[in-house]
């Protein structure tokens, strides 16, 4: 793992997200993944597991980080609005140096810190919630901006989402795979929608694939679309290419 880190072998890509009614493209998810001379590509849960046991989650989250950092800078030189979006393991929030590490790879990189996002699985709050949370607070106060990710897949607690300040809740895709054939899916969407609002955030689908669960998520109400349908995972100058204007008709988009 020390080798994949000193030899660059863990690869970050960048997914856009993307804003109705025009999709713009408001945010970009860093995912990170390890490309493993024997065994082929490695996922970053697998990747991060791999690296808790052995004791270096805390070292890969904060590798994760500052190269996500430094790669994003010439994507915020080109769009200063836009928000970086890193996930974040609980090993690496639980850390004493957490909230330096973040402040510091923002600061060396010039981003603002109302443009970084740092994402957590409601399964990862749902465990280990006391270091944690100090250092959720003193981050929020600073002006970085926490999402909840993968909602809805795992024992959702409703009960949690009091517990900390979150502007952004990601739902995961497994829910919204039947929008088409099942209308319950666009009213429990729907409330989903009204419900993040009513507690100040935003909620963003991710997983959309297709042009009909789009439109029926617009209709839902949803702002905020990953997938995909939108883009895919791509590297951080794919993405900058991306990001110069774009005429309608020159757009790569699948519908
Ligand atoms: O767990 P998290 O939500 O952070 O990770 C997002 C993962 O989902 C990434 O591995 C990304 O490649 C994948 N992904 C992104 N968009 C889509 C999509 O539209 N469909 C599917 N099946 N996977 C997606
Ligand atoms: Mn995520």
């Amino acid at each position: 793992m020390t080798n994949a880190i000193q030899n660059q072998a863990i690869e970050i890509v960048f997914q856009p997200i993307v804003k109705g009614p025009d999709e713009k493209i408001v945010a970009f998810e860093a995912l990170s993944r390890w490309l493993h001379p024997v065994t082929g590509t490695i996922g970053p849960e697998e990747m991060f597991d791999i690296a808790d046991e052995i004791g270096l989650g805390p070292a890969l989250g904060n590798y994760v980080l500052e190269q996500a950092c430094r790669s994003a800078k010439p994507i915020f030189d080109a769009a200063p609005d836009i928000e970086l979006s890193i996930n974040i393991r609980p090993s690496h929030a639980s850390g004493q140096n957490f909230v330096e590490s973040c402040l510091q790879a923002i600061s060396v990189n010039g981003l603002k810190s109302q443009r970084l996002v740092l994402e957590f699985t409601e399964n990862d709050m749902a465990q280990n919630y006391g270091q944690i949370g100090e250092n959720l607070s003193a981050l929020s106060a600073a002006g970085i901006r926490i999402a909840i990710d993968d909602f809805g897949k795992g024992y959702s607690s409703y009960a949690r989402l009091t517990q900390f300040p979150f502007s952004l809740l990601k739902l995961d895709s497994s829910l919204i795979t039947h929008i088409e054939t099942d209308s319950r899916v666009s009213a429990m969407v729907s409330a989903l929608v009204s419900m993040t609002r009513k507690l100040g955030a935003e909620l963003i689908v991710e997983g959309v694939e297709t042009g009909a669960q789009y439109s029926k998520l617009k209709s839902a109400g949803v702002t905020r679309f990953q997938g995909f349908l939108f883009a895919m995972p791509m590297t951080a100058d794919d993405l900058l290419t991306w990001l110069k204007p774009r005429s309608p008709a020159s757009r790569d988009r699948v519908f």
